[in-house]
């Protein structure tokens, strides 16, 4: 039975939350997450404005999401959690909410897995993960806040494992399995990962912190999965960079594009330690070595360990978590896109945060970076499909992509270059991608580009979101910026968050070709340039640009011509989206 979309359950659930929540009113946890105590449980009577609601990215009906918790596949079904206030488009109360889905893209609501109930969780059930222990046994590992408000690490279990959906979960009496102990902070202690096993029979996870502004990685053992014994030094740690939310650890292989289980180790792999900075709000991510025997993590002297190292993404991204589909031998990182509006918007359209596409993620044949690429069964909800093959865009020029619908579409476009002999200088001051994007736009005219799409585009280009190249000159070498500006995306000015979001690209144009691909979902453009090299997520609210208003554009503003060797564009149909 079903009361305005959610399950009588779930409601039950959510008046159980709502009264202990009710109970804990003036505590005051100490949170990562901006606190706007007043809206935090304000449920929206119905959900207001529509205009910018996914079709097909991952959002439930209503209220605030975060973070993605614990995905997993188990016996053919994924499983997708995630942060939800089930009374407010704001952060607070937060339980994990749980919905599964048999190709994460069309998904599935059930009742929340865990929620505040016991004292080791009682003011809050934040970020974690699964494991899938022999004999097909998954375990989720998750940080609750304790009734001194410390942040402590429990499990929990399923209460049936022959209910294919594993919708009720059992925290046992001996949680949590970690407190902070003597000289740790009890509120930067948080987020377990996926745990590995050992061939010394120990499991491990860790557990995100820092000491002083030292960002770090609590390294935990443990035989039976119940019992954890901290070692004496963490599996990673690194200066300046603060504290260490969703830290994620994992092998990549150096061969193709499949997966690996978190716990392989051996010959031809390399490991990715991802953090997410609390400091920034920004995740980076190096790849290096992990020594077993030393329980140590070195990154490669080619990753960047701190703030300007690789991202996954270099928009709006946070707290990802990947995981390993034994189904489909792949890697799986899904990551979370917050609103880029006011707290007051979201309280007034009634829900805030959306969840990326799940991506496939492999290491580059250089093994330095990541790839990372949307998966395949996102094209079962392409529709009509528009074509252009070798069109040249002349400087100044913007071509329409008519036929699709353009707010909700999905465009991969190849770009030949012309001779790179004219592209601009580049100054080897310009370190910083996003000010060089800030200073360069989409519309100062360069040599080879800026050239690439403008997505959320009205008809006469009063709002519009570009995402686009740049090509420079260096000695020796070319400079490739990709941006997604979100300056020019709407026509609403009080209070939204318009970065010109940007990253370089580590590609070779020795082909003379540069590819594109975005994702646009009614606010969020989500896009991978070069095959996944880079990637950028906007979060935009145009105010023109929305339906059947919206349209799609290829320009290009540099002085040399470049062709469109192919472009292809679907409209999206809706998934089913809880
Ligand atoms: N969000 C969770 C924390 C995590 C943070 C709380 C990251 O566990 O550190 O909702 O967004």
């Amino acid at each position: 039975m079903t009361v305005g979309g959610f399950s009588l359950r779930f409601a039950v659930v959510l008046l159980l939350v709502c009264s202990l929540c009710m109970t804990c009113n003036n505590v005051v946890v100490k949170a990562s997450h901006q606190v706007y105590p007043e809206f935090q449980s304000l449920c929206a009577d119905k959900v207001l404005k529509q205009v910018h609601r996914t079709g097909f990215h991952f959002q439930p009906p209503k209220n605030w999401i975060n973070d993605p918790n614990g995905p997993m596949y188990f016996n053919g079904i994924y499983h997708l959690f995630y942060q939800y206030n089930p009374k407010g488009a704001v952060w607070g109360n937060i339980v994990w909410a749980h919905s599964v889905s048999t190709d994460m893209i069309n998904w599935e609501e059930l009742d929340p897995a865990i929620y505040p109930s016991k004292p080791f969780d009682i003011n809050g059930c934040w970020s974690g993960s699964t494991t899938i222990l022999p004999h097909n046994k998954p375990v989720i590992l998750y940080t609750g806040i304790d009734t001194q408000n410390r942040q402590v690490q429990n499990y929990a279990i399923p209460a049936n494992y022959s209910d294919p959906y594993l919708r009720e979960w059992v925290k046992p009496d001996d949680n949590p399995f970690a407190v902070p102990g003597e000289g740790m902070n009890a509120s930067a202690f948080r987020d377990p990962t996926t745990a590995w096993w050992g061939k010394d029979g120990h499991w491990r996870t860790v557990v995100g912190s820092k000491r002083k502004q030292r960002g770090m990685a609590f390294l935990y053992r443990s035989r039976d999965f119940v019992h954890w014994v901290r070692a004496h030094h963490p599996l990673h740690s690194s200066a300046n960079t603060g504290m260490w939310e969703c830290p994620d650890f994992f092998p990549v292989s150096f061969h193709g594009k499949t997966g690996l289980d978190t716990s392989v180790v051996g010959e031809n792999i390399k490991h990715v330690m991802k953090v997410s900075l609390d400091l920034t709000r920004y995740e980076y991510y190096t790849v290096g070595k992990y020594y077993p025997q030393k329980d140590r993590f070195v990154p490669d002297n080619t990753s960047v360990d701190g703030w300007s190292g690789l991202r996954y993404d270099y928009g709006n991204y946070y707290a990802s978590k990947s995981f390993f589909d034994a189904g489909k031998q792949r890697r799986i990182l899904m990551g979370w896109s917050n609103e880029s509006d006011t707290a007051q918007n979201d309280k007034d359209k009634g829900w805030a945060g959306i969840q990326t596409i799940p991506r496939m993620v492999w290491l580059d044949s250089n093994r330095k970076q990541l790839l990372q690429w949307p998966i395949a069964e996102l094209e079962t909800l392409r529709g009509k499909k528009v074509q252009i093959s070798n069109q040249q865009v002349k400087k100044g020029e913007h071509i329409e992509v008519k036929g699709i619908t353009a707010a909700q579409a999905d465009v991969e476009v190849t770009f030949l270059l012309p001779n790179l002999d004219n592209a601009e200088q580049f100054d080897p001051s310009w370190v910083n991608a996003e000010d060089l994007c800030g200073l360069k736009g989409s519309k100062a005219q360069g040599g080879v580009g800026p050239f690439g799409l403008l997505t959320l585009s009205s008809k006469h280009l009063e709002e519009y979101t570009p995402v686009f190249f740049r090509v420079f000159k260096a000695p020796n070498k070319h400079v490739v910026l990709m941006c997604s500006d979100a300056r020019s995306s709407s026509l609403e000015k009080s209070g939204l968050y318009t970065p010109s979001f940007a990253g370089f690209v580590d590609v070779d144009l020795a082909d003379g070709k540069l590819s594109l691909r975005s994702l646009i979902d009614h606010s969020i453009v989500e896009s991978f340039g070069a095959g996944g090299k880079t990637c950028i997520t906007s979060r935009v609210y145009p105010t023109l640009a929305v339906f059947h208003n919206a349209h799609l554009y290829a320009f290009n503003n540099g002085t040399e011509t470049v062709t469109i060797e192919s472009l292809n564009a679907w409209s999206m149909k809706s998934a089913q989206l809880n």
